[in-house]
């Protein structure tokens, strides 16, 4: 691999002086340079003694790159998780070893399942001193080992001359098959430790594996033929909503999203399904194809049987044989592939599916209903939220009925946590997000339950003035614990109860606007005022009682074959 220099971070006053010989730089600037050649615009950080030389080299490069800094590092985390999310490209966070690493690591775990491009650079001990046990400051047996459990690609920097190169290597794995985060440690010692370096790399290109000409003509030919062709996407489909879209109209097949897939099929299109109407689509199918998504309701609770032909489009080949043989499995970005794919099914036009589709639309919706007083209130958001605005869903109430009835209108603007599904992941997330997207609107929803996990953040907001605007449902409950003890354990209460700050009081204290709303009309108001606002978040509490479970729209029972 070869490294060529740009000229713009090695600049010509050190080129004039020494020709093209090699500039003397410390292992922190050569990493903060190499980040900025990719791109990236801020590190979301929380600084500590190992970290010292990086942070210096971060405050002398701070016209080009931002440090964002955080009250605990699992919001540096989950800020770089919502600004890779709500923008889709690489993001970057700085924490100190042991204590400083585990803090951030749920949220490290969460990039992980969602395949979110997040590189972490997590400081470490002497370099003589790592693995030998001696008691240093947040020495943690085996950091290196620990992170390699977490995530695919990392590697401590050793020496100067290696930043550079395993900056670039980091971000050309977390571009290559399945995204997903990135770790680097590297000892504090070896942060300012100098040396000439020759140059700093350029991006190095990611790994796209050409299309499969024969499988993609296959899998055409079975999309033409199918009779009732079904097409389910995931996080990897965000980045071809158009090719996705145009293959739905084509086929008049349906697009079915739960969590990550929302927004790639236009919520106001009838053939855009979420989970409940997806499940009985999933029974009639002939033909599914699954873009950028683990199918994992589909394998582990609709069932799968002879007559359903599965067709997976995956970036990370071991992906699609994980439950079951697919059928056909094409391997790289969906987005070439769709596109293989349109060019073979152009003349393969179906009549429209619009009245049926819309006929069964209403019909789930009425069933849906059950979902009342969790609907109005995303009825509300949703009128006052603009198209590109962003919601952030969380593990509440409202947010669970979100993924079956919120319309979503663009890729990118639902942030949902994928499998994971950890609470509190929401409001620090949503604050990157807000950070990353200072131009449209975001919405962070949260129980009273999660949003204590990272409300702390709420100073963060205030210091960088990030005008996010923050609804917490309060039920003074962790309140889905609390119904399952209620229905399923004779009503034994334990540990679901919660006793809560005033939470306007609490933002209020921090400096944030902070307002009550009782209602969902209330809410629509209080959401007017607040996406105003440009440079202060705002936090609007809104009391409720017990709400409908929604889980019997979630986890429902099989419609076809072996599960
Ligand atoms: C990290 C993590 N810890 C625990 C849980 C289990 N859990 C799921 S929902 C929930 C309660 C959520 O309470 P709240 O945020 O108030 O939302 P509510 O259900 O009351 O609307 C808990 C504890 C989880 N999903 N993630
Ligand atoms: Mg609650």
């Amino acid at each position: 691999m070869k490294l060529t220099c740009p000229r713009s971070h090695m600049d010509s006053a050190k080129e004039s002086k020494q020709g093209s010989a090699a500039v003397r730089m410390t292992t922190a600037e050569a990493v903060v340079e190499t980040l900025i050649v990719h791109g990236v615009t801020t590190v979301y950080a929380l600084p500590g003694v190992h970290n010292d030389h990086l942070f210096d080299a971060l405050f002398k490069a701070a016209d080009r790159i931002r440090t964002i800094h955080t009250r605990h590092e699992q919001g540096a985390a989950y800020m770089a998780l919502g600004a890779a999310l709500a923008t889709g490209k690489p993001q970057t966070y700085a924490v100190v070893p042991g204590p400083g690493l585990l803090n951030s690591s749920a949220a490290l775990l969460t990039a992980y399942g969602m395949n979110a491009p997040v590189l972490a650079l997590v400081g470490q001990i002497p370099q003589a001193a790592i693995g030998l046990g001696l008691g240093y400051l947040h020495e943690i047996r085996d950091q290196a080992g620990i992170i390699s459990r977490l995530v695919d690609f990392s590697a401590r920097i050793r020496e100067p001359s290696e930043a550079a190169i395993l900056v670039a290597e980091a971000f050309r794995a977390m571009a290559s098959g399945r995204p997903g985060p990135a770790v680097l440690e590297c000892a504090m010692d070896m942060w300012g430790r100098g040396a000439p370096m020759m140059a700093i790399g350029s991006p190095l290109p990611a790994a796209a594996p050409p299309v499969d000409d024969e499988a993609a003509e296959d899998a055409a030919r079975r999309l033409a033929a199918a009779k009732r062709p079904l097409i389910v996407v995931g996080s990897g489909a965000q980045d071809a909503a158009a090719e996705v879209g145009e293959l739905s109209d084509i086929l008049q097949a349906p697009v079915l999203a739960y969590r990550r897939g929302r927004g790639v099929l236009d919520s106001r299109n009838p053939l855009s399904v979420t989970l409940p109407l997806g499940r009985e689509l999933w029974g009639e199918a002939d033909v599914v194809l699954a873009v950028g998504t683990r199918l994992f309701t589909g394998f582990t609770q609709w069932g799968i049987d002879r007559e359903l032909a599965i067709i997976r489009i995956d970036s990370d080949p071991e992906e699609p044989e994980r439950f079951a043989r697919p059928a056909l499995a094409l391997i790289g970005d969906a987005k070439p592939i769709l596109r293989r794919l349109l060019h073979s099914l152009e003349s393969h036009r179906r009549p429209s599916r619009r009245i049926e589709m819309e006929e069964r639309q209403t019909a789930m919706r009425s069933r849906l209903a059950k979902l009342k007083p969790q609907a109005e209130f995303l009825a509300v958001i949703r009128a006052e939220l603009p198209e590109d605005g962003i919601f952030v869903d969380e593990v509440t109430q409202t947010g669970f009925a979100s993924r079956l009835l919120f319309p979503v209108y663009k890729p990118r603007t639902f942030l949902s946590p994928g499998y994971q599904d950890n609470l509190g992941w929401g409001f620090a997330t949503a604050l990157g997000a807000q950070h990353a997207r200072s131009d449209v609107p975001v919405l962070s929803i949260s129980g009273d339950g999660g949003f204590l996990f990272t409300s702390n953040e709420l100073a963060t907001a205030m210091r960088h003035r990030i005008a996010l605007t923050t609804v917490v449902f309060n039920d003074g409950a962790f309140g889905n614990v609390r119904r399952i003890q209620e229905e399923q354990y004779g009503n034994r209460l334990i540990a679901s109860e919660l006793t809560n700050p005033d939470f306007v009081k609490y933002a209020q204290s921090f400096g944030a606007e902070a307002e009550r709303a009782r209602s969902p009309q209330e809410l629509r108001l209080a959401l007017n005022r607040a996406f105003k606002r440009r440079d202060v978040p705002t936090l609007i509490e809104v009391p409720v009682g017990p709400m409908p479970s929604p889980w019997e729209f979630i986890q429902m029972p099989p419609v076809r074959g072996e599960v």
